[in-house]
This record gives C-alpha cells, structure tokens and sequence, in this order.
C-alpha cells in the first residue's frame, strides 16, 4: 500500500505458519464496562482479527462456544480474574496487561487493571498474529518500564513542523487546529499502538497564536485531548513562558510576582474545566530567544515552580526543558563551552522543584548528533524527577531523506552507565525512576511525522516512530527484535525481504555516521536547515558548535586538565574515560580532544586517514543500501519500492556529496594525502 497504514497493516497472510491458529477465533467477549477506552480496544481487536483471519468476529457479552478471545478488568466482579491465577493477577500493574490460553478451552483471556491495560494487551496479540507467532500457549505478563512515554509535536498553528520532514502539521493549518480530525485519530491508534501515553500537541517554540491555545481554542483542544483520551493518551501543552505578556495583558513574567501567579492558576482552573484530565505545560524558556525568568533575575527552579503551583491543585505536572544555552555567545573562555551549560544551569537546583515538576534532558549535551556522549546531567539530580529527550524527526541524521534507523543509537545512551550511584547506575535505570525513586520519570522525543501520506516521508523512518514507542515501554528490547516486528507488521514475513530490510535499517546509522561528521565532532551541516555538509557552516556563528579544525589539527578540548573543563560533569570513572586520550573511546575522540591529524586511534590508523576511509566506505556503503533495495522488489509492493528507492537513490548521491566535502577540506586543511592515493575533489 501507500504507507498510512503503516504497522497496522493487519492482512492475512502476513501470518506465515500459524495463521490457521487464528481462524478459530470468531468472537470478542468483553468482559468490562463500556468506556472510551474499552471500545477503542474493542474495535482494534475486532477489525485487526478481520484482517487476519479474513472473516467477521462477533461482539458478545458473555461466552459463547469456545475459542474467543476474552478481554476485561480484574477485580470488577465479572468472569476475568477466574481466568487467570492471582499470582498472574497481582503481577499486572496500571497500564500493564496479562494475556493466557486457556490450554482447554482455547480461549485467550486478556486481563488488565485498567482499560489502557487492555488496550496494550490487544495491541499486544495482534503484534503476535501479525508476526506469525503461535498462540497457542500464550502465557504473558506485561508492565510498562516507564510510566511517562511521550510524544512531542513540534507544529506550529500556521501549519508548519519545526523540523518537520514529512509534511505539512496534520493538527493545524491557517492558524486554527483543523477540521481534520481522523487523521489524529488514526495517529494516535499508531502511537498507542507502539506504547505512547503522552503527547505535547505544539512547538516548544511556542508563538502568540499557539499561547492562545490556552484559551480561545480551548474548545477546540478540548476536542483533540477526547480522541486521544480514547486512546489512553494524555494531552499536554506547550506553553511560552512569557504567556502572561503575551496573551494575558500584563506588563511581567516575573514568577514571583502575585499577580502573573494569579493568572496562571485561573488558567489552569480554565483548562482543567474544559479538560478534566488535561496532562500540564511543556515549557522552552531562557533558551534560543525564548522568554524565561532570567529576565527577572529568577532562576528555572522559580519559573518552573510558578506553573506547578497553578497545575498541582489539578493534578498536572510541569515539563522543564533544560536545552538552555547562551546562542549569542561564540567561544569567550572555557566556561563558555555549550556543552557544558545545561549541567551548569541546572545542576546546583536539585532539591529547588516542586514534586510535580519534571526536568527534560536531551540524550546529549549538544543537540542530538548522530554520535554524543550522554548528557552528564542525567542522573546527577537525585532529588528532581527527570525525563530523557531524544529526537525522532532526523534533524542532524538525514532529515528522512536519508535512512537512519535510530533505536541502535537510543539503546546504546540508555545502556550507558554514569556511575553516579556506583557500577551499574545506567541511563535507563535513571529515567525509569528506579535509582532515585521518582515520581515521575520516562522518556520524551520529538515526533517525525506530517501530513505525508505514509506520514514520515522516508517510509523506513515509520521504524524510528514504531521503535521509540516500543522502546520507551521497554528499554530491554533489542534494537534488532524492534526492527523485526516492524518490519514484518508493515511488510509481511517474506524471509528476504525481512533480511533485506533488517540489514538496512541495522547498518543504516553507522552508514549515515561514516560519511558525515567524524569522531564525534559533530555538526559541519548547512546553517538554518541542517541538511548537507558545509563543514564551517557554524565555525565562526554564535551558536556554541565548533569543530577548531586547522592545519594542525581538529577537536574540541574539553578536559578538566587542559580544556573546557566539561570532563568534570561525569561521576569519576566516566570522567577518567574521557579525560585521558589513552582510554577517551575513538568515536568521541574529537568531542573531548584536540588531536593533530596524525594522532593515532585504537582502531591503528591516524585521524586523518580514518575521516578519508570512513567516507570512501560510508558513501560506497550507502550505494549499496540503493543496490539490496532493488533484490527485493518483486517482494514490496509497487509504491513502497518507489518511495524507499527514491529516498535511497537520493542518499547515496547526498552521501558521495558529503565524502568529497569532507574529503576535500581536510586534505586542504592537513595537506596530508591519502594513503590509498584515492581521487579527492
Ligand atoms: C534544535 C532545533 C530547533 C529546536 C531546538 C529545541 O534545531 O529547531 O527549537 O533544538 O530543541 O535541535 O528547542
């Protein structure tokens, strides 16, 4: 098909060698009360089976002759809990589901203690036919890792996506939230399908016709917070810290001033009348020209705390981003390193934030990069509740033109140990809220979608909306076991093409990485936009992000010792790591040092002949990824071939661009040739 169906495929005969399992199951008995929720369940279940089996299953109340598949609540008197044992019971907490055949009779009972329990848990079965699994013995237990798994839109009312590559918003168009709304609904039956609990429906840039999303269009997200609400998906704002001025008629932003405190409680009290269940703010502030409460010489603890204090009454929670950097600086001395500014910022406020107040820490200390270390801000705030943010949307990896399968990437920062707590202290443990025992923790990331009919433009980028859901629930999961369910629930169980498409999407991001900013230096993109290189593009700007490349030599100095003094910020092991070129890792070799271009790495070969083989490789391999495409072809169905050949066709000329500018310059730069005597333009 055309892509909008994406994972939610449900065809018949993507089930392989079970499928005749499934067949038998011709009717749903519901086993709880009506509700939102409930029905949503209902109806993916029933119409996935259709798919599935190819005929119609019936909707009951109680058992008819067996097999069917029974779904309800524990513990609200119906027939549910006697089909599971209390052990199996008890193990299901909130949103988590338990899911068994009965050996007997079988029937497959899903139970849960929640409606969005028994969503998931359909979700969950329908995953299992739609990747040809047995269900047979089914015997499952399943409870969500984190409690808060976000999405965040970056649309804007005028209908653009800030970073968007897929389109146009599919919320808003002329300034108003559009009419469109099974469009919305069918994305959040994809983003609950993957796991999503929360979505945040505007930029973080947030502009005076969306602070008015607080209140002239209240009405009107009153209506987008009910489709998702169906869908067990919590809506949040987007607010801009200066609302009070903005839209509110004031002459201050000041948070401790009684008056704008007063008019941020009665806009609470406003939402949470029209939204009972409404999520909380999601706030950008003293950060690329957003208003904040520096200006008043307040710090992020007293801004955030004003809007907690008017969301707590009601139950909602403030997310605090903390991408807070000085963009008008350029480089003055070593404390002026971006790197360093959100640790610096934030750091010494632990202990300041109300209990509902959650901090949201991008994945790196730059701005998600293709390679970064991990923020050493994660985890270093015991008593403040943090989120970690990642990026869905390709910004920095290839904007969806080029493929980069990104859960490879995610699994490694989350596996990431900071030694904070001693051995062991990984970033998934911290942002599930287990080492310092949060109240709220999770994962948040930017969406990748738009109005594009398979909604991420690259159709192979639908794996990094799928994967980031999967992976929010479940940190466990392997970047490969994530990749082999999208593959097969949105293309079937041909063993080809599944191998084919599995060895794109698991190479794909060191591909993307070899061809473009080596070693961890980052950026060299174009201005503005981002795509392509332009290996200066930023060198001399304000914005923080530097290379230092000269005839000598290229990387960022930031160690205690000699540099920024950025090394610090990691507990003493990590810091060690990093400190010293002996044991600082060679792919973030030039995030930490500055190295002449004939330093030698652990691999054996000098900087400089690494950058030239990386890019011959990286962009003969993107030509390849071109080439496995075109084996598969009778496999896909006509438009899926096109849309993924297009984009790969496209990336492997980008790729060639990208190696013979980086090529170039620094053969310019070094006047050290190519060992191999290769053509460099
Ligand atoms: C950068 C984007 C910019 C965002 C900013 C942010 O280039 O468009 O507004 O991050 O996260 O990556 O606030």
């Amino acid at each position: 098909g055309d892509g909008y169906l994406a994972w939610q495929q449900y065809r018949r005969n993507t089930a392989g060698v079970n499928v005749d399992q499934y067949a038998v199951y011709k009717h749903i008995v519901v086993d709880a009360q009506e509700g939102a929720v409930i029905r949503s369940a209902v109806d993916e279940l029933a119409q996935g089976m259709e798919g599935i089996t190819g005929t119609k299953v019936s909707i009951s109340g109680d058992n008819e002759s067996a097999p069917g598949i029974i779904i309800g609540i524990f513990g609200t008197g119906t027939g549910i809990d006697e089909l599971f044992s209390a052990g199996v019971s008890s193990a299901v907490k909130a949103e988590g589901y338990a899911i068994q055949t009965d050996s007997l009779t079988g029937n497959i009972a899903i139970g849960a203690v929640t409606s969005a329990g028994i969503l998931y848990g359909v979700f969950h079965l329908l995953r299992i036919m739609g990747t040809g699994g047995s269900v047979r013995q089914l015997s499952i237990v399943e409870n969500p890792v984190n409690q808060l798994r976000m999405i965040n839109q970056w649309d804007n009312m005028d209908g653009s996506v800030e970073r968007g590559y897929a389109g146009k918003s599919i919320f808003y168009e002329d300034n108003r939230i559009t009419g469109n709304l099974q469009r919305i609904q069918d994305y959040a039956r994809l983003l609950a399908s993957s796991g999503i609990n929360a979505i945040a429906i505007n930029n973080v840039n947030v502009h005076r016709v969306e602070s008015r999303l607080l209140t002239e269009f209240l009405p009107d997200v009153a209506k987008l917070a009910a489709i998702f609400r169906a869908y067990a998906i919590k809506l949040f704002l987007s607010v801009n810290y200066a609302s009070t001025m903005e839209i509110g008629g004031l002459p201050s932003a000041d948070p401790l001033d009684s008056d704008v405190r007063e008019w941020w409680r009665a806009a609470a009290s406003e939402i949470y009348a029209a939204i009972p269940d409404f999520g909380g703010f999601l706030v950008k502030a003293d950060s690329e020209n957003r208003p904040g409460p520096f200006t008043y010489g307040r710090d992020h603890a007293d801004g955030a705390n004003m809007l907690a204090e008017a969301l707590k009454p009601h139950g909602g929670i403030v997310i605090w981003r903390c991408f807070v950097y000085n963009c008008k600086q350029d480089w003055r001395d070593r404390t002026t390193d971006r790197a360093r500014a959100a640790y610096d910022h934030f750091q010494p406020l632990d202990g300041r934030f109300m209990d509902n107040v959650i901090l949201q820490v991008k994945n790196g200390p730059i701005d998600f990069q293709v390679r970064e270390p991990v923020s050493p801000l994660l985890g270093a705030m015991p008593q403040t509740n943090q989120v970690i943010e990642f990026q869905i949307a390709q910004e920095y990896t290839g904007q969806q033109r080029h493929v980069c399968y990104l859960v490879p990437q995610w699994k490694e920062i989350l596996n990431f140990d900071t030694h904070l707590q001693g051995e062991g202290t990984s970033v998934k443990r911290i942002v599930d809220g287990s080492v310092h025992g949060n109240a709220y923790s999770g994962f948040a990331a930017v969406s990748n979608i738009g109005n594009d009919t398979n909604w991420t433009g690259h159709l192979l980028a639908q794996a990094n909306l799928f994967g980031y859901g999967r992976l929010a629930w479940n940190p466990q999961m392997s970047a490969e076991k994530i990749a082999l369910e999208w593959i097969m629930l949105t293309f079937g169980t041909n063993e080809l093409l599944v191998q084919t498409i599995l060895d794109i999407l698991m190479n794909s991001w060191e591909i993307y990485e070899s061809y473009t900013a080596p070693l961890g230096v980052g950026f060299m993109v174009n201005p503005d936009h981002h795509y392509g290189p332009n290996v200066d593009g930023y060198e001399y700007s304000m914005w923080g992000t530097y290379h230092f490349a000269d005839c000598y030599g290229i990387g960022v100095d930031r160690t205690t010792a000699t540099g920024t003094g950025y090394t610090s910020q990691y507990a003493r092991t990590n810091m060690e790591r990093y400190e010293s070129l002996e044991s600082c890792p060679d792919e973030l070799l030039l995030f930490f040092h500055h190295v002449p271009y004939t330093h030698v790495l652990h691999s054996g070969k000098t900087v400089i002949q690494h950058i030239y083989d990386t890019h011959f490789a990286g962009a003969e391999r993107a030509s390849q990824l071109a080439a496995a495409w075109e084996l598969v072809k009778d496999q896909v169905g006509e438009q899926a071939y096109r849309q993924v050949a297009d984009r790969l066709a496209e990336q492997a000329e980008h790729a060639k661009e990208w190696r013979d500018r980086i090529n170039t310059y620094f053969l310019r730069k070094s006047g050290i040739a190519d060992q191999w005597g290769r053509t460099i333009y």
